[in-house]
């Protein structure tokens, strides 16, 4: 499918989503979420790793389209928060791994789409925030749901009811991104974990994913319950034989998703 608003590449298992509207600092609009949501579904089917960056070296996203909110209704406004829970969810939702590239603002719905996914590595010049309650708005994507779950109460709030901008080393600091690399670094230090994360037994790593993301909201021994049934599930998988058997072999294993 040809975008407007993203350009998608592959390298072997591995897929990279670029918002490029940098004249607009990637801002998100209707159309770009949903080419977003075509994509990371496409994504999914077909790769074990997704990176999700922003073009230009200025942003990554800063924030939903603010010129396409201004008129918006009540009505259109639910709308318009509802297409980016979707994209959301799916992120957290699809089995291959998720990395969000942050290679400048990511500000609002940018943010949002960051702590939706696995990981988040930032360049040294990344600036992140919820500036939503400087508009007179809530953030709309699950942003206070996501990042309380990430940095806590406190900081979440703080972030939230200040709108104020938190740069790389204090996002490091209070645990809202993997690692910061220097802006030159930043993608292949992206792209070096997501092959990592290829050669690695995909449908382990997808019921991990799920696990995880299923596990946080539930008790802890019904999530510990899940995890035994699905690390037994695992031994009826070709990808487990082969896995101990290369061990064992002493050579590296050759995972097929069976
Ligand atoms: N939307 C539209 N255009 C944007 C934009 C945005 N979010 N951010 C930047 N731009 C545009 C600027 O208007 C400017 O366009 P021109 O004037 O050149 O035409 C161009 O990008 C370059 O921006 P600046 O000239 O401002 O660049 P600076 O380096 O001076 O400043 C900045 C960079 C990131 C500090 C600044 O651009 C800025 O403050 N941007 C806005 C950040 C922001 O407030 N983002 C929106 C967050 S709110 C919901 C659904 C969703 C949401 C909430 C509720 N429901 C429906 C309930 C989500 C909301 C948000 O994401």
């Amino acid at each position: 499918m040809a975008y407007q608003n993203i350009q998608v590449s592959r390298e072997g298992q591995i897929v990279t989503i670029t918002v490029n509207r940098p004249k607009a600092l990637n801002a998100l609009n209707s159309a770009t979420l949903r080419e977003l949501l075509q994509a990371v579904r496409e994504a999914a089917e077909s790769s074990r790793a997704l990176i999700l960056t922003g073009a230009g070296d200025k942003a990554f996203v800063a924030g939903a389209d603010i010129s396409e909110m201004a008129p918006m209704t009540p009505w259109t406004a639910r709308e318009f928060s509802e297409l980016g829970h979707v994209l959301t969810a799916m992120l957290e939702d699809i089995p291959c791994a998720t990395i969000a590239a942050v290679n400048g603002y990511a500000l609002g719905g940018g943010l949002e789409l960051a702590v939706a996914c696995d990981m988040i590595y930032a360049s040294d010049n990344a600036k992140v925030g919820f500036p939503e309650v400087t508009l007179g708005i809530t953030p709309g994507f699950g942003g206070t749901q996501r990042l309380v779950r990430l940095v806590g109460k406190l900081r979440a709030k703080e972030i939230i009811f200040t709108g104020d901008m938190v740069d790389a080393k204090q996002a490091l600091e209070i645990g809202l991104v993997n690692a910061v690399l220097p802006r030159g670094e930043l993608m292949a230090h992206c792209r070096k974990v997501a092959e990592k994360i290829a050669t690695r037994g995909p449908l382990a790593v997808a019921r991990a994913k799920r696990l995880v993301e299923r596990g946080y909201d539930i008790p802890l021994r019904a999530a510990n319950r899940q995890e035994a049934e699905t690390f037994a599930l695992l031994f009826d998988t070709q990808d487990r034989a082969e896995g101990m058997r290369a061990f064992l072999e002493k050579r590296p294993a050759k995972f097929r998703g069976k």
